[in-house]
């Protein structure tokens, strides 16, 4: 039998997505999807990708480009954010063709396995974990139409005689290079269809990418739950060969490198910065870095390279919230960390979360006090979410009140207060943030300057700002002591 294999992100729309920065927001392809889809190809599947997500897609949109495929096996990527709506799509899909086997996978469903098959029926399977082998071994069994075995195939959890069975999971892929390339080809519209926020991207058109898997820090707001807690990677050749093929078969002129910690091994990052400025190929790239993994020798090395902004996952301003978030980061090194990079010539950001339990107004103010005392250049402010998989989501109720509402959990919205806070209290102290640290002379002429370099990004930056002075405009009413 045939195989026809849809493969879909959540379709959650830009607005629920983004909120008040719906205008200005990002689409990136998933590289989740071209993944999958590579292995798919290989063992001989007729392949449609949806990427429903980056296309702002409703549901209703994404069932009729799914029926329209007429698959018999519907696979589905969903984050904590886009579960519900990936949900509606498998319920609409199984109304419509019940023979289909819908499958879903991601970080959230990992993670909740039997709350996620209890709670949304219209998925026949989790897919747990790495989804490579697992998606090829579940293709292999429909192609020789034997669909009963499936509720025992590791790594899948499966409704079986009126109860729900996860079975082990998959041994992690040992070696990355053995997958195939990333079927950037199977992605209507790819390249140019996608287009991240201009204060993402130098150049266009451009692509993400994640190079490693896995994170061996303790963070306990993060999910690991897929990769888990050893680092792997494609090694420095083959990531230079998938950049090759971007730029050379699609025209991809940047790459967003999504690793976790790109910097985690020095070795490697030197390796692939080497091979990519032995081959010339022109390409500008961003990456994150964790701020304890950089030296100014591997930072310079990264600006020789092509690399242009490096983001460093900051959190807190307040050591001992740093310390309970298992961060185990000190905030000297965070300090050297952007001075560093500033002088090797890169663009600095700064990932920071507000309202970790234990949490009060002086902490706040210290973070955002230490986010302005950095030469930073772009800050994300994002609201604490105790995301199913991590340390923090059992822990949550015991230290605030926490509304567990999946559609919600996108760090945008306020799920989780922590006791001594209001609501009120956490959305203005964001709000001042970003307001104190853009209203500032010389961060307002550095963003000019860049915009004045790339002219493409103007749209995006007058929808920012707009979405900017809503956010920032929100004025508290409780007041936060200065
Ligand atoms: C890149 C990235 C982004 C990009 C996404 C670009 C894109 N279109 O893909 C951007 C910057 C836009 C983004 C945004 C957000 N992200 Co993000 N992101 C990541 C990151 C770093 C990499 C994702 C990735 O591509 N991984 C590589 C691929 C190959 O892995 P994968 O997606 O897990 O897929 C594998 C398996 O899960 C499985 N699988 C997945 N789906 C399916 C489906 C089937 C059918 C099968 C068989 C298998 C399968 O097989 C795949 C291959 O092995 C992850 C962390 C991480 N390391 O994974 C966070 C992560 C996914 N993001 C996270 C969050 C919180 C967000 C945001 C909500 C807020 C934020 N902080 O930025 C937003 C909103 C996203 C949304 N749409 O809901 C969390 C999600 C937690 C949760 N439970 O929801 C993560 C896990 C980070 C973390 N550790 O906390 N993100
Ligand atoms: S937040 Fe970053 S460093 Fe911390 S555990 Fe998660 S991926 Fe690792």
């Amino acid at each position: 039998m045939t195989t026809r294999l849809v493969l879909l992100s959540a379709p959650v729309s830009i607005a629920e997505r983004y909120g008040a920065f719906a205008a200005a927001a990002s689409t990136e392809p998933s590289f989740a999807l071209v993944c999958l889809a590579a292995v798919a190809q290989q063992a001989g599947s007729e392949i449609t990708v949806i990427d429903a997500s980056a296309r702002g897609l409703t549901v209703t949109q994404a069932l009729q480009e799914t029926l329209r495929a007429d698959p018999n096996v519907v696979g589905i990527t969903a984050t904590t954010a886009g579960i519900v709506a990936a949900a509606e799509l498998a319920g609409d899909i199984k109304r419509n063709r019940p023979d289909t086997i819908t499958v879903i996978g991601g970080c959230h469903a990992t993670a909740l396995p039997e709350q996620t098959l209890t709670e949304f029926p219209g998925f026949d399977l989790v897919a747990l974990g790495e989804g490579e082998d697992t998606l090829c071994a579940l293709l292999r069994h429909v192609q020789k139409e034997d669909r009963e075995s499936l509720q025992s195939l590791p790594g899948l959890a499966a409704r079986s005689d009126g109860r729900i069975r996860t079975n082990p999971r998959r041994p992690l892929i040992h070696d990355l290079d053995q997958l195939p390339l990333p079927a950037w080809s199977l992605l209507p519209g790819f390249p140019r269809a996608f287009r991240p926020s201009p204060a993402r991207i130098k150049r266009w058109p451009c692509a993400s990418v994640v190079f490693t898997r896995g994170c061996p820090n303790q963070c306990v707001f993060c999910d690991r739950s897929v990769f888990g807690h050893r680092c792997r990677g494609y090694s420095a050749e083959r990531a230079v060969e998938i950049v090759k093929d971007l730029r050379d078969h699609f025209g991809v002129r940047e790459i967003l490198v999504e690793d976790d910690t790109f910097t985690a091994s020095r070795a490697r990052v030197t390796e692939f910065c080497e091979r990519l400025i032995a081959e010339r190929l022109d390409v500008s790239w961003s990456c994150l870095g964790r701020a304890d993994r950089v030296d100014p020798e591997v930072l310079s090395f990264l600006r020789k390279a092509g690399c242009w902004q490096i983001s460093y996952g900051i959190e807190s301003g307040h050591p001992e919230i740093l310390k309970a978030m298992k961060k185990n980061l000190d905030l000297e090194r965070v300090r050297q960390a952007v001075a560093w990079s500033r002088a090797a010539g890169l663009r600095t950001k700064g990932f920071f979360i507000m309202g970790f339990p234990g949490e009060n107004h002086d902490t706040l103010n210290a973070t955002r006090e230490f986010a302005k005392s950095l030469p930073l250049d772009d800050i994300t402010v994002m609201q604490l979410t105790p995301f199913p998989g991590s340390e923090l989501y059992a822990m949550a109720p015991r230290w605030g009140s926490f509304e567990p509402d999946w559609r919600k959990m996108n760090t945008l919205e306020t799920v989780f207060i922590p006791d001594g806070l209001t609501k009120d209290d956490l959305e203005s102290a964001r709000a001042r943030m970003i307001r104190e640290f853009y209203m500032r002379w010389h961060v307002i002429f550095r963003m000019i300057g860049r915009l004045m370099g790339h002219p493409r990004a103007a749209w995006a930056t007058v929808a920012g700002l707009r979405a900017f002075l809503r956010v920032t405009r929100q004025r508290p009413r409780t007041r936060t002591p200065p």
